[in-house]
């Protein structure tokens, strides 16, 4: 379906995508009074949460923590209900944000945009989309997300099963009833782990397919109280202070103490602390070794493995759910009842690392073992993260240079904001930046802060033309991956490395240093006259 809008010719800035960094980024760029189209390939606002739909989805960052701080009035007057709100409510948020802010009036829905070529001699990029349309700008700015390139796996006969097939990432908006099916799942992410309970308890009977187990922490949602809501309001601007001076985008006291140095009994008391906390931040900075010392990180990986043992009754599957790789090197998961689910009759989990899937069969799903029957099949297998959404667009920079060819070893990027070879080009969380490493919305906030006041600082002095510096870019991504290899994460085969897709450059794409750290950095820069970048008329 084509979209009934006409688009303007020629604008100053031309967003792709209007999911939190697209409606935000279009709603600063009319403060500097800049002319722009977004671009969005979903009928409505709100990216990831427009898309995920599937039953249990749900934000694992506190909702007061993970909405936009840019405006008093916003924040004051919205009220959240729930410590971690489902896909519903934030949508909810997005599309209040929308109307409040009259967003859409600028944004072409049910269009995606298929290529961008920089123009040298007009210093400007020519746009263009699905439906034809043509668009010149000044700056051309992903604001596509980290995940939102949905991945099928690689197997045989995707096409052949005569049943239902859902992906968790394109979820029909009207809902799907289980009721009394024999469903399959395949993939244990946050997805995964979010709706097998909700599954489990509507369909006759489920079957997971698990390659790699999860690390999974019970959320412990609830309603939020009026007097915390209260509280909230009334310190707003010294927490987000706190969030964007912290690690993760999340307050959190930063740890002095090593796994290692404690007792047994003490570690095992702060990770029960942690765990009873339903907040993964604290997990991952009970002690402040778990990140960096395997020693360190096995003390949390044996603790959670006898969690799972606590709570799964057939030893067998509590095994075969008992992730070996370091914690946290993977996104680890909230959920609600995930491992007391495997405890129900009517949910089996096949090990594929014991009995690999073969192919998608008429009926069903064959492993290496047997053919599994199902009425419906539902795909919880991800994305490609960070660079898909990118790649995936035709984007030629300079001597019609390709991104994608010229990210083929993997990406490089100048602070996940630019990249040499492509002027006035602008990614909000690209590869290099904390991006998926931190609270979504403190980071897009930054990126969007930083981009409108280096648009605004050009129009100042007189220039029209930003580009990365090519050494500046190389010692980023030397940077990048320096505090990378301090780090456990290359350790794991996660989609952070590029792993969960066959033949991507396994190489660590966000920025490990921290969301304060990283701040810091791109506000010296700035102050700096943007140095590392090339500004020019
Ligand atoms: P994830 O976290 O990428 O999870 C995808 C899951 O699908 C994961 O368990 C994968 O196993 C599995 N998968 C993917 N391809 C295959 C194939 N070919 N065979 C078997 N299993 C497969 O995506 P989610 O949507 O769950 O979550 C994405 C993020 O959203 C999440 O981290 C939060 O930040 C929010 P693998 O681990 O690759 O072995």
């Amino acid at each position: 379906m084509s979209h009934p809008r006409t688009v303007p010719p020629s604008v100053d800035v031309v967003i792709v995508g209007a999911g939190f960094s697209g409606m935000y980024l279009l709603h600063k760029l009319r403060e500097l009074d800049l002319t722009a189209v977004v671009f969005e390939a979903g009928a409505d606002v709100g990216g990831t949460w427009y898309w995920n739909r599937y039953p249990g989805a749900r934000v694992d960052v506190e909702s007061l923590a993970y909405s936009y701080s840019f405006s008093d009035e916003l924040e004051q007057e919205y009220e959240w209900q729930e410590r971690y709100p489902t896909q519903p409510e934030i949508l909810k948020y997005a599309r209040h944000v929308a109307d409040r802010f009259d967003l859409r009036k600028d944004i072409v829905f049910r269009t995606r945009v298929s290529a961008a070529t920089w123009d040298e001699g007009a210093k400007s990029w020519l746009v263009r989309t699905e439906h034809e349309d043509a668009v010149t700008a000044r700056f051309l700015v992903m604001a596509t997300g980290c995940l939102s390139a949905s991945k099928m796996p690689e197997i045989p006969g995707l096409d052949t099963f005569k049943g239902a097939t859902y992906h968790t990432a394109h979820w029909p908006h009207e809902g799907v009833d289980f009721s009394g099916l024999r469903v399959g799942i395949i993939g244990t992410g946050s997805s995964g782990v979010q709706s097998i309970p909700v599954i489990a308890e509507q369909a006759a009977d489920l079957t997971v397919f698990q390659r790699t187990p999860a690390y999974s922490l019970p959320a412990r949602n609830r309603r939020l109280r009026p007097d915390e809501i209260k509280t909230m309001k009334l310190n707003y601007r010294k927490f987000r202070q706190a969030q964007r001076e912290s690690g993760f985008g999340v307050p959190t006291p930063v740890p002095t103490k090593s796994a290692l140095e404690v007792s047994e009994a003490e570690r095992d008391a702060a990770f029960e602390v942690a765990w009873e906390s339903g907040s993964l931040v604290n997990l991952l900075t009970a002690y402040k070794d778990l990140a960096v010392d395997q020693a360190a990180n096995d003390t949390a990986k044996r603790w959670i493995h006898r969690k799972i043992h606590d709570i799964v009754s057939d030893p067998q599957v509590a095994d075969d759910l008992s992730p070996e790789y370091p914690v946290g090197t993977k996104r680890p998961c909230l959920d609600t009842n995930y491992y007391e689910t495997y405890n129900r009759p009517n949910v089996h989990l096949v090990n594929l690392r014991r009995t690999p899937l073969v192919e998608v069969t008429e009926k069903g799903i064959r492993t290496s073992e047997r053919e599994y029957e199902f009425d419906a099949i539902v795909y919880a297998t991800g994305f490609d993260a960070m660079t898909g959404a990118l790649t995936n667009v035709d984007i030629r920079g300079r001597d019609g240079l390709s991104l994608k060819e010229t990210w083929s070893a993997g990406p490089r990027t100048y602070l996940g904001i630019g990249t040499a070879g492509f002027p006035n080009f602008f990614m909000i969380t690209g590869p290099g930046s904390p991006s998926v490493l931190s609270n979504m919305v403190v980071s897009i906030e930054q990126h969007v802060d930083w981009v409108t006041d280096a648009i605004a600082h050009l129009r100042e002095q007189g220039l029209r033309v930003i580009e990365p510096v090519r050494e500046a870019q190389d010692a980023w991504v030397d940077h990048v991956n320096e505090i990378a290899s301090y780090t456990l994460y290359p350790k794991a085969n996660s989609w952070y490395m590029g792993a969960n897709v066959p033949g991507k450059p396994r190489v660590f794409m966000p920025y490990a240093g921290g969301v304060g750290e990283y701040r810091k950095k791109c506000d010296e820069v700035a102050a700096k006259g943007y140095e590392g970048f090339e500004l020019t008329v």
